[in-house]
C-alpha cells in the first residue's frame, strides 16, 4: 500500500554499463524530503523542520577524455553536448539541474552520467533538489558546506528557480531518524541542529500522500507569492495594518509559521504528538487561507486524513500541487489510506499514492562493492 523506497545502486550501475558501455569511476545518491513545517519561510531568513525520506535520487558518473557531456536516465531521457554548453544558452527539463550542478562546481572536460530515482518529480518532494545533490557528491570530493554552496548556486542561479534553501540543505546534511532544524536568519548558509524524530516509537507514524497533481518551482506562481511575502516582511508593524489585501495576510503566514516551528519542536521533544498535529493543520489552514498556496486536492486530502483518524496533516513543499504530509497514530493508517483514497475518487481528483515518511540520511558516495555512507550530518554547523 505505501510505495517502498528502493535502492536503485545496481539497477544504475548496470544502466550506466549498458548504455555507457564501461563502469563508472563515481556513485552517488541524494534523498528527497519533506517539511514538517515552517512552509515558505527559508527565502525570507526564516525557520523550517524538514525531513529526508527514503525515497532517493541515484547517480552514475565517468569523466571523458574528449569534451563531450552524455547525459541518460531511467526513463530514457538523453541529452548530449559539449561542455561548451555549459556555460552557454539556458537548458530545460531535467537535464537543466544536471549541468546546472556541473556549472556550480566549476566541472571542466568530457562526462557521461546516468540518473535513476524514485522521488517524484514535481510531486514538492524535492526532486530537482536530489538530482543537483547527487551530482554535486558524485562529481567532486568537497566540505559539505562546500557542497551545498554549489547545490544552492544549481538550482537559485544557472536553473534559474527563485527558491529558498531548505531543499538542498536537509538533502546534503540530513541525519537518519533526525529532522533539521533550519534557521535562515542572516542571509548566508543556515544554522541548522538536529532534532530527534521517531514517532513510530510512540505508535505513531509521517505518512506522504502524493496527490497526483503536478507543478514546477519555476513556473512562475512560486516567484509571484515570493514577491508577495518580501514585499510584506519589508512593511513597518503600522504599515502592515494599513496596506492592502494580501500583504497583511502574506505576514500574517510567515510570522505565525515561525512560531509553529518554535512549537512544533517544542512538541516533538516532549513527544506530545497531539500537539504536533495540532499545529500541522494549523499550518494547512495558514498556507491555504493567508499565503493561498494550497490546492483543492491537498485540502481534501487534509480533511479526509484528520475526519478519518489522523492526529494533522498539512501540504508540504511549495504547494500548488504534490503532496501532504498526515500524522497519524499507526492503528489508524490504514483506515486514513481508504479515506483519503475514497474521498479524491468520490471529487474526481487523481489517485493519490502513499510514500512512508520515515526519516532517511543525507547524500552518500556509495563505493563500488556497495553503500559507503559517508555521513555529511557531522558537519560542524550542526550543533
Ligand atoms: C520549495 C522551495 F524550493 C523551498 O526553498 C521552500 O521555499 C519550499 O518550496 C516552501 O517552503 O520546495
Amino acid at each position: 500500500m505505501l510505495i517502498p523506497a528502493p535502492d536503485l545502486l545496481p539497477a544504475s550501475v548496470r544502466a550506466f554499463v549498458e548504455r555507457h558501455g564501461r563502469e563508472p569511476s563515481w556513485r552517488a545518491s541524494a534523498p528527497g524530503r519533506v517539511n514538517l513545517v515552517g512552509e515558505h519561510t527559508d527565502y525570507l531568513g526564516g525557520l523550517c523542520l524538514p525531513v529526508a525520506l527514503g525515497h532517493r535520487t541515484w547517480v552514475v558518473a565517468a569523466p571523458r577524455t574528449d569534451s563531450r557531456v552524455h547525459l541518460t536516465s531511467g526513463d530514457a531521457l538523453e541529452w548530449s553536448g559539449d561542455t561548451s554548453h555549459l556555460t552557454g544558452s539556458p537548458l530545460r527539463g531535467w537535464a537543466s539541474y544536471v549541468v546546472g550542478a556541473l556549472r556550480a562546481v566549476g566541472w571542466q572536460g568530457g562526462l557521461d552520467l546516468h540518473v535513476e530515482s524514485s522521488v517524484p518529480v514535481g510531486a514538492g518532494l524535492s526532486s530537482s533538489a536530489a538530482l543537483i545533490c547527487a551530482v554535486v557528491t558524485a562529481v567532486t570530493e568537497r566540505s559539505p558546506d562546500d557542497l551545498l554552496r554549489a547545490a544552492l548556486e544549481a538550482e537559485q542561479v544557472h536553473v534559474g528557480a527563485p527558491t529558498g534553501g531548505m531543499d538542498q540543505t536537509v538533502s546534503l546534511l540530513a541525519r537518519p531518524a533526525h529532522a533539521l532544524l533550519l534557521d535562515f536568519a542572516g542571509g548566508g548558509l543556515p544554522a541548522g541542529r538536529p532534532v530527534p524524530w521517531s514517532p513510530e516509537r510512540d505508535g505513531v507514524e509521517l505518512l506522504v500522500v502524493d496527490t497526483g497533481v503536478r507543478h514546477a518551482n519555476d513556473d512562475g506562481a512560486f516567484a509571484r507569492r515570493r514577491a508577495e511575502a518580501e514585499a510584506a516582511m519589508a512593511l513597518s508593524p503600522d504599515e502592515v495594518v494599513a496596506a492592502r489585501d494580501p500583504l497583511p495576510r502574506r505576514r500574517r503566514h510567515v510570522d505565525s509559521e515561525n512560531d509553529r516551528v518554535r512549537r512544533v519542536v517544542a512538541a516533538v521533544e516532549r513527544h506530545d504528538w497531539t500537539e504536533v498535529g495540532a499545529l500541522f493543520t494549523a499550518s494547512h489552514v495558514s498556507l491555504r487561507d493567508d499565503h493561498e498556496v494550497s490546492c483543492v486536492e491537498l485540502d481534501a486530502v487534509v480533511e479526509a486524513a484528520r475526519t478519518a483518524g489522523a492526529l494533522g496533516a498539512r501540504m508540504t513543499g511549495g504547494g500548488f500541487g504534490g503532496c501532504a504530509v498526515v500524522l497519524v497514530p499507526t492503528t489508524q493508517r490504514d483506515r486514513v489510506v481508504a479515506r483519503v483514497s475514497a474521498a479524491a475518487r468520490a471529487a474526481g481528483h487523481p489517485e493519490p499514492s502513499f510514500l512512508p515518511g520515515e526519516a532517511g540520511g543525507p547524500a552518500t558516495r556509495h563505493r563500488a562493492a556497495g553503500p559507503s555512507h559517508v555521513d555529511l550530518s557531522q558537519a560542524q554547523r550542526l550543533t
